[in-house]
């Protein structure tokens, strides 16, 4: 038998109950902390009010939350019970929510205060039979919900208190059972739920946070990255606490003074974030001892920029780990390791885990040649719910096709050069949209850049360089050609530079290539 949340919380109780697992800040900067002991208590009876709610194993549960000791513990009781909680991203439109409840079939659908306004979009779903609401700011009220009961964190708790028995021993999990789901919905298509086991949340702490990260029970974990992302989930919850480590969860939204304020406060050892993030501190002029506490900061999400890459780590003087993980994948399966990163490269394979590059036929090619990243690994998906054709396009056997394009050097360090269908090839020769992407944020004026292909007048690809610049910006598309010119291979200039008044983002505020291009095309 195997069950996460027992591994995850229940060992550390018993052997050290006083050891600290949470602080916590709320919207209104209190702090609040647990122990082992005191978690494993509020997981114990939040385990057994969904009992009392009549939630059955592998039903769905879907956590709409702030990054809040509320949203871990539901997400750790329904693993307790052998249910299935579903962090859903907290920025997402409630008519974007309701098609996730509606397509996970949702028994159970737990929102914290400042979603609250969410549960009148999934009221009245056919398989939903509770919305349980986190009122602890004052003021907030319960939403009146057509068709569905709406309780109160409180008194759906209180209600379990006759099952708390029933959860002395968790439901008898092996790791192959079903766990938790994440969507994803790429940069293109409709969400998709990827399916995790038990045994995947072992797997990646047993991989990139024991063999890259060294990860021991002294350390302070703190993500920028939310739980509902795969990599907030590693970082919040499953690293720190695969070794008895302590998590710091800030609920509101990330900004520079509320992460100085983290870092002076908690003194984090980890600190997750991603390369905007990093550049966005970088902006807001940080103290430079600001990182002090901190023995490694960890990036992924989107490729990280040499320059940006070289300045943030001058600045701080800390290590920068960046990596490439997948919410397929779960966490980080190429990263940096510790005194041995290079800027411009995203790292070397992680230990545990195997990468291959491959041309469209699906041949391995050289070192030095650009082609498509597989990867496989223990804490890979199941697949997609109900997604079966997609499901097989993505996992092809062990291996699961990441979407990206990349390229190995001799020496093994994997670099990115984008997503596999954005690389573009002009005049016969590859040119990576994000290497010119990265010279064209060197220019002082530049703000936001996405390179595409556009073909030319004779239908043959060509790179346009698509930008917002900086308010009261006077450059020219010329000068931003002439300036790519004059710090790339001439072939990998930008043939035209259209400049926007914005571009369009995905709801996690990614860059929508796909959408960029569209406008290009125009
Ligand atoms: O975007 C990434 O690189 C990533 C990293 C860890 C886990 C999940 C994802 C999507």
């Amino acid at each position: 038998m195997f069950n996460a949340a027992e591994w995850l919380v229940t060992r550390h109780a018993r052997a050290t109950p006083e050891r600290r697992a949470i602080t916590a800040i709320g919207l209104d900067g209190s702090v609040r902390t647990f122990s082992y002991g005191e978690l494993d208590e509020q997981v114990r009876r939040f385990a057994a009010a969904l009992i009392a709610s009549g939630v059955r194993p592998e039903e769905r549960l879907v956590l709409c939350m702030g990054d809040t000791p509320e949203l871990l513990t539901a997400f750790l009781a329904g693993l307790r019970i052998g249910a299935v909680p579903v962090p859903v991203s907290t920025m997402l439109k409630p008519k974007d929510i309701a098609v996730l409840a509606r397509d996970s079939r949702a028994r159970l659908v737990a929102l914290s205060s400042e979603f609250a306004d969410l549960a009148p979009a999934v009221g009245g779903l056919p398989d939903l039979a509770d919305v349980v609401v986190l009122t602890d700011d004052a003021g907030a009220t319960l939403p009146d919900v057509e068709a569905t009961r709406v309780r109160d964190w409180e008194s759906f708790v209180a209600a379990g208190a006759d099952f708390l028995e029933q959860t002395a021993t968790p439901y008898p999990t092996v790791p192959d059972s079903p766990a938790f789901w994440l969507y994803t919905s790429g940069t293109t298509g409709t969400p998709k739920g990827a399916m995790h086991r038990h045994g995947s949340l072992r797997d990646t702490a047993e991989t990139y946070a024991r063999d890259v990260l060294a990860i021991g029970p002294d350390d302070v974990a703190f993500s920028v990255a939310k739980f509902f992302f795969a990599y907030g989930l590693g970082n919040t919850l499953t690293f720190p606490f695969a070794v008895g480590a302590s998590t710091v969860l800030d609920r509101s939204r990330p900004s520079p003074a509320g992460t100085l304020r983290v870092l002076r406060d908690f003194r984090p050892t980890l600190f997750f974030g991603g390369p905007t993030y990093y550049a966005a501190l970088l902006a807001a002029g940080l103290p430079q001892d600001a990182f002090a506490s901190v023995r490694a900061c960890v990036s992924a999400g989107e490729a990280f920029p040499a320059a940006l890459f070289e300045r943030f780590t001058s600045t701080f003087d800390v290590e920068m780990l960046d990596g490439i993980g997948s919410t397929e994948m779960l966490h980080i399966f190429i990263s940096g390791r510790p005194g041995r990163t290079r800027a411009g490269a995203t790292g070397e394979i992680v230990p545990g885990y195997e990468a291959k590059i491959v041309d469209d036929d699906g041949n391995p090619v050289p070192d030095g040649t650009p082609g498509n990243l597989f990867v496989r690994g223990a804490s890979a998906a199941t697949g997609y719910w109900c997604r079966t054709e997609t499901t097989r396009l993505v996992f092809q056997g062990h291996w699961v096709r990441t979407g990206d394009t990349y390229v190995r050097s001799e020496d093994g360090y994997f670099s990115s050069l984008g997503r596999t269908d954005d690389i573009i090839k002009a005049g016969g020769i590859w040119v990576s949209p994000t290497e010119v992407e990265d010279r064209l944020r060197q220019h002082p004026d530049v703000m936001q850049v996405v390179v595409v292909s556009v073909p030319d007048e004779a239908g043959l690809d060509k790179p346009v360089a698509c930008t917002v610049l900086s308010p009261g910006a006077t450059t020219t598309a010329d000068d931003l050609v002439a300036f790519c010119r004059e710090g790339l291979a001439a072939f990998k200039r930008p043939r035209n530079v259209l400049v926007f008044d914005e571009l369009p983002t995905t709801a996690t505020g990614k860059l929508q290539r796909f959408r960029i291009r569209e406008l290009a095309l125009e």
